[in-house]
């Protein structure tokens, strides 16, 4: 599913999360481990304002173990409780509760020094197309599903999810636009299958993507392509993967859109392996370079 957004679809999404941030206690904000910036909405941090927030790296099996493991020290050291899971094969998904009880632990306590019962923490889980959101909420669902329609103030009846006795969970996620004013973001999450092909010229996009990989994945490329050398011009790749597989036109020529498909079909496939599309050390040097 794509969703074209325009602004007023912007508006309108942005004003259904904010008013159902009035029935939770926390946000779950999911975001891709290949891509834990450039998968995040970019007015994040207005949409939810003061309410506490936990960071979910999601489909960490398809991201590079060791930048997901820099990711969570990023967030970590900047106060964003962060976690990563896999939503598909959904083991190990208690991280989730047990941050989200760590995150409202002085709240909780606050309430009971009123004497006040504890009860379940109430979350809605937010992001970009395509990050999981369903298959999370699918996972954490199992059968505990239960109609609350008498939750004061709410107009439509709501559906919670039971996930043990420590967590409701909304069960409809909350939309948004992901940054996609921003180029490079774009290319991003056009490799990993977030925002779909119509949008960009596939072209562009595996030459972006073997760019990257000559950056950041050398070997991988080579060994895939049986390359000796990452070559200074692309076109030369271009060339070496059309004759290697053989992408000839009709007049034996080597057909340049082919190739390109097959780069962006490895990339996807994970045929060159987990890779994580933003870097820590990028970022924090263009936050250096901004200070
Ligand atoms: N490998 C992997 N794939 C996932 C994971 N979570 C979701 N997916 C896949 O990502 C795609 C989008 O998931 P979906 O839940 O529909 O995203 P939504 O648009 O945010 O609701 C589907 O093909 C899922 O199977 C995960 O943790 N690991
Ligand atoms: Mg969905």
């Amino acid at each position: 599913m794509t969703i074209q957004w325009f602004p007023g679809h912007m508006a309108k999404a942005r004003r259904e999360v904010s008013e159902k941030l009035k029935l939770v206690d926390i946000i779950f904000e999911l975001v891709d481990a290949r891509l834990p910036l450039s998968s995040r909405n970019p007015m994040i941090d207005q949409v939810i304002n003061q309410k506490p927030r936990l960071l979910i790296l999601n489909k960490q099996d398809m991201a590079d173990e060791s930048e997901t493991r820099k990711w969570l020290a990023y967030f970590d050291e900047r106060g964003h409780k962060a976690v990563a899971i896999n939503s598909l094969e959904g083991k190990g998904l208690q991280v989730v509760t047990k941050a989200a009880q760590e995150l409202l632990a002085e709240k909780w306590a606050r309430m009971k020094a009123k004497g006040m019962k504890p009860r379940a923490i109430r979350a809605m889980i937010v992001g970009i197309p395509n990050v999981g959101k369903s298959t999370l909420i699918n996972r954490l669902a199992k059968k505990n599903i239960a109609k609350t329609g008498n939750t004061p103030g709410v107009t439509k009846a709501q559906q919670w999810i039971k996930v043990g006795k420590e967590l409701e969970l909304l069960d409809t996620p909350g939309i948004l636009w992901p940054k996609f004013e921003d180029q490079e973001v774009g290319f991003k999450l056009a490799l990993t299958g977030a925002i779909k092909d119509t949008v960009t010229n596939m072209e562009d996009l595996a030459v972006y993507g073997l760019r990257f990989l000559s950056i950041h994945y050398p070997e991988r490329m080579q060994e895939r392509y049986g390359l000796e050398f990452v070559h200074e011009e692309l076109v030369d790749t271009f060339d070496h993967i059309g004759k290697l597989r053989r992408v000839f036109g009709q007049g034996g020529e080597i057909d340049y859109d082919q190739v390109a498909e097959l780069i962006v079909r490895d990339i996807r496939s994970q045929h060159l392996g987990k890779l994580t599309f933003d870097f820590v050390a990028e970022q924090v040097e263009k936050e250096n370079m901004e200070l």
